[in-house]
C-alpha cells in the first residue's frame, strides 16, 4: 500500500480550481502522517487487513492538514513555514488558504462517507471524527488555545488544552480502528492510550521547538515569538523531557494491556516517535 499514491488519488474527483491546486499543496507537502498511520496500526494488531482503515485514514489526514494551514493563518499563529515549505496562505494568499482548509475539512467527511463497509459501523467512525474535530473537541482546544495567549495559564490548564488540540486527532484514529475491527469494548481504552500519546506528542513538540532550529524542523515556531506559555516555559526543557518520556512509557503499558492485542509493531512505532527529532 502506498498511502501518499492513495492521498493523491483521493483528491482527483474534486473540481479543478486553485482551491484544489491549494488543497493539494498542502495535503500532498509530506507531514509524518501520524494519525493515519495509527490507524492502520491498530488494525493490524487486531488482525484486520489495513485496507479497510483507506477511507478514514485519508479524511482524518485531510482534517489534521486543515487544522494545520488554519492554525499557520496571520489571525491564528501566522507562521510562514510549514512541511518545509512556505504556509498555504504564503504561497496562494489568505482567502485561498481559508478555502482549503474547508475543502479539506468538508471533503474528508465525502471521502469517508463513501467507504464500503456496513453503514452502522460507517456511522459509528463518523461520529467519532466530527466530535473529536469539532467545537468540543479539537476546535475547543484551539479555543481555549487562542484564550490563553490572554491569561496566565499553568500545567493543568495546558494539559487540557493540549488534551483537546492535539489529543483528539490522536484518539480518533485509535478509536475508528477499534470500530473498524468490531472491538468495541476497547474504545474507551484507545480513546486514554490516545490523550496520552497526543501530551506527550505536544510535550516534544514544545521541547523540540526550542532545541531545533525552524530548517531542522521543516516550520517556523511562533510560540516564542507569540509569547505563548508551553510545556518548556513551565517546566524547563529537563523536566518537559522527562515527562515527555513518562507519558510515552505509559501509553505504551497501556496498549500492552489490551487483550487480544498484538501491540510490538504499535510499541516500535511510539518508541520511533519519542526518539524522533523532527
Ligand atoms: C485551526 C481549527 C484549528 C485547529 C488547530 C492541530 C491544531 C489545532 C493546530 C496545529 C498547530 C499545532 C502546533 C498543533 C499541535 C499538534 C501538532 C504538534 C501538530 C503537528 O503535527 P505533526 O508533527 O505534523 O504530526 P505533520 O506535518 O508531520 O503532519
Amino acid at each position: 500500500m502506498n498511502f501518499e499514491n492513495i492521498l493523491k488519488e483521493a483528491l482527483s474527483s474534486i473540481q479543478d480550481s486553485r482551491v484544489k491546486d491549494a488543497m493539494a499543496y498542502s495535503l500532498l507537502a509530506g507531514g509524518k502522517r501520524l494519525r493515519p498511520t495509527f490507524l492502520f496500526e491498530v488494525l493490524k494488531g487486531y488482525g484486520v487487513k489495513e485496507e479497510v482503515g483507506i477511507p478514514f485514514a485519508c479524511a482524518i489526514e485531510m482534517i489534521h492538514t486543515y487544522s494545520l494551514i488554519h492554525d499557520d493563518l496571520p489571525a491564528m499563529d501566522n507562521d510562514d513555514m510549514r512541511r518545509g515549505k512556505p504556509t498555504n496562505h504564503k504561497q496562494f494568499d489568505e482567502a485561498t488558504a481559508i478555502l482549503a482548509g474547508d475543502g479539506l475539512l468538508t471533503y474528508a467527511f465525502e471521502y469517508a462517507s463513501h467507504a464500503e463497509i456496513d453503514p452502522k459501523v460507517g456511522m459509528d467512525c463518523l461520529k467519532v471524527l466530527a466530535e473529536k474535530a469539532g467545537a468540543s473537541g479539537m476546535i475547543y482546544g484551539q479555543c481555549l488555545d487562542t484564550l490563553e495567549e490572554m491569561s496566565h495559564t499553568d500545567l493543568e490548564e495546558l494539559k487540557r488544552i493540549h488534551n483537546y488540540k492535539t489529543g483528539c486527532l490522536f484518539e480518533a484514529p485509535l478509536m475508528i480502528g477499534a470500530i473498524l475491527a468490531g472491538k468495541e469494548k476497547d474504545i474507551a481504552k484507545w480513546e486514554t492510550i490516545g490523550e496520552t500519546i497526543g501530551l506527550a506528542f505536544q510535550v516534544q513538540d514544545d521541547v523540540l521547538d526550542v532545541i531545533k532550529t525552524s530548517d531542522e524542523l521543516g516550520k517556523t515556531n511562533s510560540d516564542v515569538r507569540n509569547e505563548k506559555v508551553t510545556s518548556v516555559s513551565l517546566l524547563g526543557v529537563e523536566k518537559a523531557e522527562t515527562y515527555m518520556r513518562k507519558l510515552y512509557e505509559e501509553s505504551c503499558k497501556m496498549i500492552e494491556d489490551i487483550e487480544g492485542f498484538e501491540s510490538k509493531s504499535l510499541i516500535e512505532l511510539l518508541k520511533g516517535i519519542e526518539a524522533r527529532g523532527m
